[in-house]
């Protein structure tokens, strides 16, 4: 029987050159370990990071005793199997070495009874990992080719540190423009041993074909498919002939065939199907490959997959090329956000539960698509073990950003190895919805820059990205879609950003200076990046720099920046909309709300924009950090969440609506992602400053599935209401359902009444039920305490007299008594200075 173990412990982490050795468990990093074993500060802790290089520019062992038994050694074959290695190494058993390795994104095995069997001996085996430095690497290689790879021209400077485009090591590891120059060495993912006897299954590939039913036709119904065909190849070696059973085990479906000609077919009637969330149910079905001797199992592959229809739909119409996914038969509105790895240390945020708690955020803010960037890792199992289940699609890039890339022949050959082990890794998951080839390379060819400096490496990225990688996926991986680049119209450098085809990422806001009214005048058939910066928290804040270091250009608060006068621009952009208050603690506050205001006017309008397909997706740049730092991000590093999230939750409701102003009127617009259509009552009024209602009206409106529409248009009288406070709320049979709040000139034109904020809590089944009251109208209320706890709503807007509960859930429930101590409600009110205006 075929048996695996995990190379756990015992392991030995040691830096001769600085004397340094260290008792480690698997799978661990050499950052992690020296802070386990405080031997360095804190890198993240004001500007300690620029004193950590020598960890980088050294070279660090990991060794350990391997301990095989006779049936080890008897076996048909025995192998070691790293499933990440970071990155560059000696692998030596015995003294002899196995192999050199060069790429953090593969999984590396070796044949130890091929490879070493004369040096193997029975009991113990010393195993050792010699990494060396992939800074130092990195600018050798910059050397011997002659070309320092980067996205900028050399007059400006880069975050990233120089030769990283030649490692195939996480690119952000090497500074970015959120994160820090911290790039990590170790054996970052698990170790195993494997005795292999008789038979090998190898990997399973499974393709789906559906049938849809006649009622499919013009609607969405709630079966639309009546039968899948489930074909599934496995590949395997077993010279022994023996038996292979398939099995497949669903809602109402149990069958088992034997594998013949390496493939069996299942026909699944009525089948159960993978939803996203907002859709309908994640629904999985266990697929078990067994190789049996008699009745014993001796080898076996279990993977659970959904039944599901996913496709991307590229029509010919009035404005281009649409840009969708249709789940099932219905056209899919991806709301979400970029994802960027959950620490700068990946293995620690691992084991600090920062996957299922991130996952968790994008779920709670209603968000159905993350995008896995592609300067980062191909993630997780548990990443995409967690998006099946939960039903959250992934867009998955290549791990390729914003550099050109080499082009020897061992580069691609690494590129081969990476891309196959991956998609080969990843294929089976429903969540993944597409694989796209890089960030922002292709865009980058726009660049004179680029055509100047680099003219020989645009064949080469065109082998790479629209030759290699795609005929990569159509093979390996041949049910799902190939994008060249993120953005992109379809490639070979025709228009990447184009508004009428492809995704797009938008920039003019923030990097490009625009405000966000540009937003709104600019289309994209799926828009895959846009960001606006801000602070993170007080307490994140504490947790880096001292009293004395708060305030925006201190040099702690710009280390802990990494876009270059990305500070500046946060105060610019406050400026426009808001006075500026004395207090950091307010100016930190106000700067996640214009951060949170920004990307709702964006992801509106997009939103809006569904309508004939026109725009199909808003997914915003960024909802992690990696480390506690001002960035684009929605919530921190410590998962705390900015303004910017409790907006999303809002924006990103599968129905919703939403107001559109100008000068002389306001639109309302409902938007329904379902698939259900809905009769929603609209309500909305018009206040001024005082809470005196100017204008309202009250309105039945039928949500059509799939689609967004005009519910409502106010032609604005000169005057007061043309500075007026706009509530409106949606109602489902007498039940508040939705509700929301557009100040129709910018925030620093009003001379808000002080709303006389009073609250009382209560305690309900684990969590604290807040009720605020407001005696005057009262713009974005937010509630903090120095104890953390994710509350149903924040940064909210009420009306004179209004009340209105939130549910606080507190991170640690025997926090409850400080937490309600030290809660305070404040307005923008409390937050402006009173002579503002
Ligand atoms: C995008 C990303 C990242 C970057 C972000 C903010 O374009 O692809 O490379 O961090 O912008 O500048």
């Amino acid at each position: 029987m075929n048996h695996k173990r995990a190379l756990k412990q015992n392991w030995i982490l040691s830096c001769p050159e600085h004397n340094i050795s260290l008792p480690v468990e698997i799978p661990s990093t050499v950052f992690e370990s020296l802070l386990d074993a405080s031997i360095i500060e804190d890198p993240f802790y004001g500007d300690n990071e620029k004193s950590l290089s020598w960890v980088y520019e050294s070279q660090w062992n990991y060794s350990s005793e391997l301990v095989l038994e006779k049936e080890d050694l008897d076996a048909d074959e025995l192998i070691l199997r790293f499933h990440g290695l970071d990155t560059l190494a000696a692998v030596n058993l015995n003294g002899k070495i196995l192999g050199q390795v060069d790429n953090m994104h593969r999984c590396w095995e070796f044949n130890l009874l091929k490879e070493t069997k004369d040096t193997l001996v029975p009991g113990t085996n010393t195993l050792e990992i010699e990494f060396r430095s992939s800074t130092a690497a990195g600018r050798a290689e910059t050397r011997r080719y002659g070309r320092n790879l980067r996205e900028f021209p050399f007059f400006m400077k880069s975050p990233t540190l120089r030769g990283a485009s030649y490692i195939r090591k996480a690119l952000y590891s090497f500074g970015w423009d959120w994160g820090p120059q911290l790039p990590d060495t170790g054996i970052w993912r698990e170790v195993e041993i494997e005795r292999i006897q008789g038979v090998k299954l190898i990997n399973l590939q499974s393709c789906q074909t559906h049938s849809y039913t006649d009622a499919h036709k013009g609607h969405y119904p709630d079966h639309p498919i009546e039968k899948t065909e489930l074909r599934v190849r496995c590949e395997s070696e077993n010279p022994s002939g023996l038996e292979c059973h398939i099995s497949l085990d669903g809602p109402g479906f149990n069958e088992k065939k034997i594998l013949k000609d390496n493939e069996v077919l299942f026909e699944i009637n009525n089948p159960s199907l993978w939803w996203t969330w907002d859709l309908g149910e994640a629904v999985l079905y266990e697929l078990k490959a067994e190789y049996y001797k008699g009745e014993q199992v001796v080898d076996q592959i279990v993977q659970k997959i959904g039944l599901r229809d996913l496709k991307l739909i590229r029509d010919k119409d009035r404005w281009g090329e649409t840009f969708y996914f249709s789940l099932n038969g219905v056209p899919l509105f991806a709301r979400g956000s970029n994802w960027i790895p959950v620490d700068s240390f990946i293995p620690r945020g691992k084991k600090a539960g920062l996957y299922e708690k991130r996952i968790q955020d994008a779920l709670d803010a209603n968000m159905n698509m993350l995008r896995v960037w592609g300067g980062g890792i191909y993630e997780e199992n548990l990443f995409y073990d967690l998006c099946d289940e939960k039903g959250l699609l992934v867009w998955q890039d290549f791990m390729f950003a914003c550099m050109p890339t080499p082009k020897h022949p061992a580069f691609y050959d690494s590129v081969i190895g990476e891309a196959s082990d991956n998609i080969r890794r990843l294929r089976h998951h429903s969540c993944l919805a597409l694989w796209v080839g890089n960030n922002e390379i292709e865009g980058g060819w726009k660049s004179l820059f680029y055509w100047l400096r680099f003219p020989r490496y645009k064949k080469s990225y065109l082998y790479l990205f629209e030759d290699l990688l795609s005929s990569l996926v159509q093979e390996l991986d041949s049910g799902r879609e190939y994008w060249p680049s993120s953005p992109s119209s379809g490639g070979s450098f025709k228009n990447p950003e184009s508004e009428n085809s492809g995704d797009s990422h938008f920039w003019s806001v923030w990097h490009g200076g625009k405000p966000f009214s540009a937003y709104r005048e600019h289309y994209s058939r799926f828009m895959s990046e846009f960001g606006f910066e801000s602070f993170p928290g007080m307490k994140t804040i504490s947790s880096f720099a001292k009293e004395s270091d708060w305030s925006f250009h201190s040099n702690i608060m710009e280390n802990h920046q990494k876009n270059v006068a990305g500070n500046k621009k946060i105060l610019k952009y406050m400026k426009k909309r808001f006075s500026i208050p004395a207090s950091f603690e307010d100016q930190v506050t106000l700067s996640q709300i214009t951060q949170a205001e920004a990307m709702e006017y964006g992801v509106d309008h997009w939103r809006r924009n569904r309508q004939d397909y026109r725009c199909m997706g808003a997914l915003y740049w960024q909802i992690n950090d990696c480390w506690p730092v001002a960035s684009w991000s929605s919530v921190d590093y410590y998962g705390r969440w900015k303004a910017l999230h409790y907006f999303a939750k809002r924006f990103n409701s599968p129905i919703y609506c939403n107001a559109s102003e100008s000068d002389s009127s306001v639109e309302i617009w409902g938007v329904n992602d379902r698939r259900q259509s809905e009769e929603l009552t609209l309500e909305w009024s018009l206040c001024d400053v005082s809470g005196k209602v100017l204008r309202q009206g009250k309105k039945d409106c039928i949500f059509h599935p799939a689609d967004s529409a005009l519910l409502e248009q106010i032609d604005l009288e000169n005057g007061d209401e043309r500075q007026g406070i706009l509530f409106y709320s949606l109602w489902r049979e007498d039940k508040p359902f939705y509700r929301g709040m557009k100040l129709l000139k910018a925030p620093v034109k009003y001379h808000f009444n002080d709303p006389g904020l009073s609250w009382k809590s209560e305690e309900k089944g684990g969590s604290i039920t807040v009720t605020v009251k407001a005696e005057a109208p009262a713009v974005y209320v937010h509630w903090r305490s120095d104890i953390d706890g994710n509350g149903s709503d924040n940064y909210f807007s009420l009306m004179k007299d209004e009340e209105y509960s939130v549910e606080i859930k507190l991170w640690n429930k025997a926090e409850k008594e400080l937490f309600l101590k030290t809660l305070i409600f404040n307005s923008l009110y409390d937050i402006q200075p009173r002579d503002s205006v």
